[in-house]
């Protein structure tokens, strides 16, 4: 059953962004340099837009928090939009400012502008576009870090790489560093622009951006999030709704952009026979836990966690606002226009690895202390150790 949850609030170019948190045990250290770390990855990305100059992001943890530890109280965590400066009138909170920017009429293809307006009943598509921005997921970034910084304590650690930008696509087979070396392919990957570990790919990833960019274009990608160190035992198969790789899937999708998300080999193991898709299960003697030399099922079996390295990769649609003119309908005329946009980003994958990495830590610190529990987090070690020792009588 759920035992954290957590709520975001903000609009792209309103005041500030909020996030708050509820659930995390008490005595966790953790300080606004943990979640700013976090928010910096998200920001780096090559290919990203204007509005990334304007904003530095850092967090102001607001409550929760006492003395550097969390209290086990609501953590609410506050991100100022530095853009907000030259958006005062146009999104201010007061009706006396009403009408003080041109309404947006012009719907652009792919994003939720018009089937968000005709929910709403909005004739200003900015009272869509700016909660449907992805400028939300800096705060849900914020919330992830403590999930990342409670998790690691665990020994659980979380990260992720681009696999393909576009058409470039890296070879991951080919890759020199051994399949189940993690870490560093998250270390090479946040040396790379564009998060991707391999040097050579990530300037042929670099080469199309630039392209693209000069084409008024965008793109899309695929990325890969690896949780190492998740004991076997998260999740369960009793119901649909705990399946691990269920509610990961579902956190994934959450994230504004991505449009399909696989398990491990995913969509590949259509081609293949069962021989060539099970984990064939092993004994370690000295370390007294079961294993497998292959890793098909991504770390999940049955919706849980089988103690191998959880493997989620997903798909982000290219960005929709375009420099390229696309055909439109103006809600308020009808008549139709080519949809241009002078400001935009042109490949976000790289933010959106970092993105998926923090909605995986929250989805897998809630099945963890699901299993575990714990009020303070002397509890949750405790209760993990006996656990990890039954493991190893088993
Ligand atoms: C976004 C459009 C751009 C992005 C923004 C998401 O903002 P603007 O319209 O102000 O140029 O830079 O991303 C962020 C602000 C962010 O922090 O990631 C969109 O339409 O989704």
């Amino acid at each position: 059953m759920k035992k954290i949850r957590f709520l975001t609030s903000g609009e792209s170019h309103g005041k500030a962004l909020i996030g708050v948190l509820e659930g995390i045990p008490s005595g966790l250290k953790i300080t606004k340099e943990d979640i700013n770390h976090e928010l910096k990855r998200r920001q780096l990305g090559y290919g990203r837009g204007g509005r990334m100059k304007i904003e530095n992001d850092k967090a102001e943890i607001i409550s929760g928090v006492r003395w550097g530890k969390t209290l086990g109280s609501p953590i609410a965590i506050l991100i100022k939009n530095k853009d907000w400066e030259n958006w005062k009138e146009g999104m201010s909170i007061e009706s006396d400012q009403e009408g003080s920017i041109e309404p947006v009429t012009r719907p652009r293809p792919g994003h939720a502008d018009l089937a968000g307006a005709l929910k709403y009943n909005q004739k200003d598509l900015r009272n869509i576009l700016e909660r449907s921005s992805a400028r939300e997921t800096a705060v849900r970034v914020a919330l992830g870090a403590v999930a990342k910084k409670f998790l690691f304590h665990f020994g659980i650690i979380i990260g992720s790489y681009v696999t393909q930008i576009g058409h470039i696509r890296l070879d991951i087979a080919k890759h020199k560093y051994a399949a189940f070396d993690y870490q560093k392919l998250f270390q090479l990957a946040d040396e790379s622009p564009v998060r991707c570990p391999d040097i050579e790919t990530s300037q042929l990833m670099i080469k199309l951006i630039d392209e693209t960019k000069q084409e008024g274009d965008t793109l899309g990608g695929v990325f890969e999030v690896i949780a190492i160190g998740v004991p076997a035992g998260l999740g369960s198969h009793i119901h649909w709704d705990r399946r691990i790789d269920a509610l990961l899937s579902f956190a994934i999708m959450g994230i504004q952009a991505i449009k399909g998300v696989e398990i491990g080999e995913g969509f590949r193991m259509a081609e293949k026979k069962g021989s060539n898709v099970m984990d064939e299960i092993y004994f370690d003697e000295v370390e007294k836990l079961f294993y497998r030399k292959t890793n098909n099922a991504g770390g999940i079996e049955g919706g849980i966690t089988n103690g191998m390295p959880i493997q989620i990769r997903a798909i982000m649609k290219p960005i929709p606002t375009l420099r390229k003119p696309l055909n439109s309908i103006d809600i308020i005329t009808k008549q139709s226009f080519k949809a241009t946009y002078e400001r935009s980003d042109v490949c976000a994958v790289a933010s959106a690895s970092v993105i998926a990495e923090a909605v995986t830590a929250l989805t897998l610190l809630d099945a963890f202390l699901d299993k575990f529990g714990g009020d303070h987090i002397s509890e949750t070690m405790k209760n993990y150790k006996s656990y990890i020792n039954y493991l190893k009588e088993f």
